[in-house]
């Protein structure tokens, strides 16, 4: 199908874009790799009368690390979160988690921050900044605020973001300390979102006791779902058989999954299980092979 008649707008700066916005509203849509509105507007589940084009706001398209956090610009494409070396120095996590995403032909195009205000909620890039933390920035005419990830994500494709605002810029701390991570997803072929996936990062004292960790799950509710009576129960301690065993009962009562077309509700919680203990025990395992203390 083809979509229905808009006008075309592209901006060239992010302050053109921004009065577009203010002017436009709720009729207009922004459009950054169009990997996913592109195929909702040419089905009509989208129609908007107006897309303003974002791919010529190079001031969006970076990745900065300022010595404690990483600073990821919106139209940053999933490629080069993929190819960064200092993403993978830095937020290994992310550089696991998205060669997952679809093809490379759609993370040439598709956009750091188009999958975040895109919200699927079994898509890597939002599972993986819930586990890291971090805030979004949000433009509009008016200011630029601040939002944590836990409070960014409403329901199923729907954020804290207005119709006059933009996804400027993503803030993510760096994991300090020895610090391990792990990302892990089941789904039917290679390329297709996740039935169900999960993420962890994790880190552990010179004890070995795990001193941070922050486990999600996508696939299993409307939102990348953070566990955080499993963080409660792990904080300050070795992981162990038992403990995990304790996970997967905590990960089997926090989980809402759905059965649809590709799997039953009874196989994405069988799932859940499974990669949560997966997930912690290798970012353990990782954090515990880490012997120099990053800071
Ligand atoms: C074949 C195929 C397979 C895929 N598989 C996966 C997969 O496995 N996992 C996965 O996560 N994704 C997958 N995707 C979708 C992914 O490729 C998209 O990149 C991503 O979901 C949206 O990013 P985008 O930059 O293309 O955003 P767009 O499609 O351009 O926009 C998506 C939404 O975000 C809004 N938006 C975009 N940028 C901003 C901004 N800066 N500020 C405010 N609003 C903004 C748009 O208005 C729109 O509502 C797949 C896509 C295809 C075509």
């Amino acid at each position: 199908m083809k979509p229905a008649k808009f006008d075309y707008y592209c901006p060239k700066t992010v302050d053109e874009a921004l009065s577009l916005l203010e002017e436009i509203g709720f009729d207009g849509k922004i459009i950054a790799g169009g990997q996913s509105l592109v195929p909702i507007m040419n089905m009509r589940l989208s129609t908007p009368e107006y897309l303003i084009d974002i791919n010529h706001l190079k001031d969006l398209q970076f990745i900065e690390f300022d010595g404690s956090k990483m600073k990821i610009g919106a139209l940053t494409r999933q490629t080069e979160i993929e190819m960064s070396d200092a993403v993978r120095q830095h937020l290994g996590l992310l550089s696991e988690a998205v060669p997952y995403i679809g093809h490379v032909q759609t993370r040439n195009r598709g956009t750091f921050g188009g999958s975040l205000v895109h919200a699927d909620p079994s898509a890597e890039i939002p599972l993986s900044l819930m586990a890291l933390g971090g805030t979004l920035h949000i433009a509009s005419k008016e200011e630029v605020r601040e939002v944590n990830v836990e409070d960014f994500f409403v329901t199923y494709l729907t954020t804290d973001i207005m119709p006059n605002e933009l996804l400027v810029e993503i803030h993510i701390p760096v994991p300090e300390g020895r610090a391990g991570y792990s990302f892990h997803e089941i789904s039917r072929r290679h390329g297709d979102f996740a039935l169900v996936a999960a993420a962890c990062q994790l880190s552990v004292d010179s004890q070995d006791r795990i001193s941070k960790v922050r486990l999600v799950l996508g696939g299993v509710d409307a939102v990348p779902l953070l566990i955080t009576e499993a963080s409660e129960l792990m904080e300050g301690e070795y992981l162990s058989a038992p403990l995990l065993n304790k996970i997967a009962d905590i990960v089997d009562e926090a989980v809402n999954p759905e059965s649809d077309l590709h799997a039953t509700a009874d196989y994405r919680r069988h799932l859940a299980k499974k990669l949560a203990v997966r997930t912690v025990k290798t970012a353990y395992e990782r954090a515990r092979s880490e012997n120099n203390e990053r800071s």
